[in-house]
C-alpha cells in the first residue's frame, strides 16, 4: 500500500524531501502540503507535477483523510505543536530536528507517546543512516578497538548565514550529540564549552569556533570542534580512540587529481551533498517502517536527550565551568 504523506513546510529541506520521495524513493507519494507561504507551497507542487492538495490552514493537513503520515519541515519553533497534533490523530510523524526548541517541549512529546503507549515520532538525525557512520558503529560494537576512551569530532561548515547566538550548538552540534550517543551507546553526564580565539570571518557578534567537551556515563571524553565559518569546505570528522586502536570516519570519496604539479582531492561544501545518501536511506527506511505500523529511527526520546545536552552546553558556554547533565532512566517504550 502506498504511504500517503503530508508535508508541513516547503522551504529548503521540505522541498528536498518532497523531491526525493517523488523522484527517487518507492512506496510513498506526497498527497498534501502546507506552508505559511502558500505561494511557495503551490510552486513546489506545480514544479514537481504532483497531485497534492495545498492546505491554507496548516493544522488541517494533519486531519486530512488522504494523509497517512506527516513530515514536519517547518521552522523549529513550530515543530512541537505539529508533532503533538499528529500524535493525537495516531499518524506517524517524521520531524526534522529540533524535535522542539526546549527540553520541556520535547518532554511533552515523549509524554504524549508514553500516554499512547506507542512510538509514532521519528526525528531527522540523518547521520545514523550515513554509510561511514554505520560502519564506524559496527566497528565499535564488534569491540575491534576495545573500549572507546576519547573521541575527537569536528563539525565545520564554510559559512553560517543567518546564524546568531548559540545556533552553532543548538542547530549544528545537535547532530554530534545524537550521533555520539548512538555510536557509543552511552549518555552524557557533563558538558563544558571552551571559547577559542574568535575568527574574524564570523558574523559580527557571533562566537566561532566553539570547543565542546562532553563526558559520558562510562567515562569516555569527547571534544567537538564546532566551526561554522571554516570557509574551506563542509567537513565532518569523527575519530574514536580505543584501548587497542583507532577508528575514524573516512574522507568522502572523490577523484584524486595529479595535475599542474599538485595532488588534489575535492572537499564538499554543502551538508546536503555530504549526507544525500543518508537522507535517502533515512526516508526509505521510514516509509518502509511506517507502512508496517513500525518506527525504528531516532525517537522522541533521542530528541529529548539531545535537547537536554544542548541546554547543558548553552548553560556551560554562558556560565563557564562544567555543567552536570542529569541522567534519566529510559522508559521501556524507547529501550
Ligand atoms: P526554511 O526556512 O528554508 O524552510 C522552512 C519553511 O517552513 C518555510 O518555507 C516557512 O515558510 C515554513 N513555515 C514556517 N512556519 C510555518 C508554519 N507554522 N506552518 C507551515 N510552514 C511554516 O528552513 P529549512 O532549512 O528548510 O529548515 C527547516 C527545518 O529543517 C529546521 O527545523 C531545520 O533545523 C531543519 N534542517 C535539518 C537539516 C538536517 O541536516 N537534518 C538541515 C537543514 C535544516
Ligand atoms: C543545518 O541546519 C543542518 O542540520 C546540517 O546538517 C548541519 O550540518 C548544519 O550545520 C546546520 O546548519
Amino acid at each position: 500500500m502506498t504511504l500517503r504523506i503530508g508535508v508541513i513546510g516547503t522551504g529548503r529541506i521540505g522541498t528536498d524531501h518532497i523531491q526525493r520521495i517523488t523522484r527517487k524513493l518507492s512506496g510513498a507519494e506526497i498527497t498534501a502540503v502546507t506552508d505559511v507561504d502558500l505561494e511557495q507551497a503551490a510552486r513546489v507542487v506545480a514544479e514537481e507535477g504532483i497531485n497534492a492538495r495545498v492546505h491554507r490552514e496548516q493544522m488541517a493537513i494533519i486531519n486530512d483523510d488522504n494523509v497517512d503520515a506527516l513530515i514536519v519541515a517547518s521552522w523549529g519553533p513550530t515543530h512541537e505543536a505539529f508533532v503533538l497534533a499528529a500524535i493525537e490523530t495516531g499518524k506517524p510523524v517524521f520531524c526534522e530536528k529540533p524535535l522542539a526548541t526546549t527540553a520541556e517541549g520535547c518532554r511533552r512529546i515523549v509524554d504524549a507517546e508514553l500516554k499512547l503507549g506507542k512510538k509514532l515520532v521519528q526525528v531527522g538525525f540523518m547521520r545514523r543512516y550515513d554509510h561511514s557512520y554505520r560502519l564506524l558503529k559496527q566497528t565499535l560494537a564488534a569491540d575491534t578497538i576495545g573500549e572507546p576512551l576519547v573521541v575527537y569530532c569536528a563539525h565545520r561548515a564554510p559559512m553560517a548565514p543567518g546564524f546568531s547566538g548559540d545556533m552553532a550548538i543548538t542547530d549544528s552540534s545537535v547532530h554530534e550529540f545524537d550521533i555520539l550517543r548512538w555510536l557509543l551507546n552511552d549518555d552524557f553526564v557533563s558538558a563544558q564549552v571552551v571559547l577559542p580565539r574568535r575568527s574574524r570571518l564570523a558574523e559580527e557578534g557571533l562566537q566561532d569556533p566553539h570547543l565542546i567537551l562532553l563526558e559520558t556515563g562510562r567515562g569516555t571524553r569527547i571534544s567537538i570542534e564546532s566551526f561554522v565559518n571554516a570557509r574551506y569546505g563542509y567537513d565532518i570528522r569523527c575519530e574514536v580512540v580505543g584501548e587497542s586502536g583507532i577508528a575514524a570516519l573516512p574522507d568522502p570519496i572523490g577523484t584524486v587529481l595529479r595535475k599542474d604539479a599538485r595532488l588534489a582531492t575535492p572537499i564538499q561544501t554543502e551538508w546536503k551533498d555530504r549526507f544525500v545518501a543518508a537522507f535517502d536511506t533515512e526516508f526509505q527506511e521510514w516509509i518502509n517502517a511506517a507502512q508496517k505500523g513500525e518506527m525504528h529511527g531516532p525517537s522522541a526520546w533521542d530528541g529529548y536527550m539531545v535537547a537536554i545536552t544542548s541546554d547543558a552546553c548553552v548553560a556551560a558556554k554562558h556560565g563557564g565551568g562544567i555543567v552536570p547533565i542529569q541522567r534519566e532512566e529510559t522508559p521501556t517504550l524507547y529501550r
